[in-house]
């Protein structure tokens, strides 16, 4: 049927375009109610007629960032003393570089994670001892003092290190 739309070029001789339009369009109405009806028949069983947008999800998977420089270095100034640390606890970003200012109140203490691979030496009081690592796995991680007893009594605390693709600020 779409062909027949050809023979409606503007001619301006007379009546026949206005016929022929007409005409065309006629054979357009019948048609289509004819298509309408034989389609309505057809398709009143089947449920065929669902229109599945093109794959727009595909987007929403960007991150934000994927720049693969997004690690930072993450200070934390920590202060033992008997028999705790303060803060007893310390989030960073996988991947980030992290570094622990370890400073010693009172007592002998040191600093000491050990799947991290991170230990401080044994300083005693007023001293300090800065350390730095990478958090190079994402998971939850205990820093405690290794001298004696200290740990059992309470000198620990948590490192929790978040997974990269986390979203959010
Ligand atoms: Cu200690």
């Amino acid at each position: 049927m779409e062909e027949d739309q050809q023979q409606t070029t503007p001619t301006k001789s007379g009546m026949n375009p206005m016929m022929l339009i007409a005409g065309v369009v006629g054979l357009l109405l019948i048609g289509g109610v004819a298509w309408m009806l034989l389609s309505n028949n057809s398709s009143s069983n089947s449920t065929n007629t669902q229109t599945v947008p093109p794959t727009q999800t595909e987007n929403n998977f960007m991150e934000p960032k994927a720049t693969g420089m997004e690690s930072a270095v993450k200070e934390f100034t920590v202060e033992g003393s008997n028999f705790k640390f303060t803060p007893k606890a310390l989030t960073v970003k996988e991947g980030d570089s992290v570094k622990i200012i370890f400073k010693n109140v009172e007592g002998l203490h040191d600093f000491v994670i050990d799947e991290l691979n991170v230990a401080t030496k044994q300083i005693k009081g007023e001293e300090e001892e800065t350390i730095e690592f990478i958090a190079s796995k994402a998971g939850t991680y205990e820093y405690y003092c290794s001298i004696g007893k200290h740990r059992e009594m309470g000198m620990k605390g948590t490192l929790t290190v978040e997974p990269k693709a986390k979203s959010g600020t």
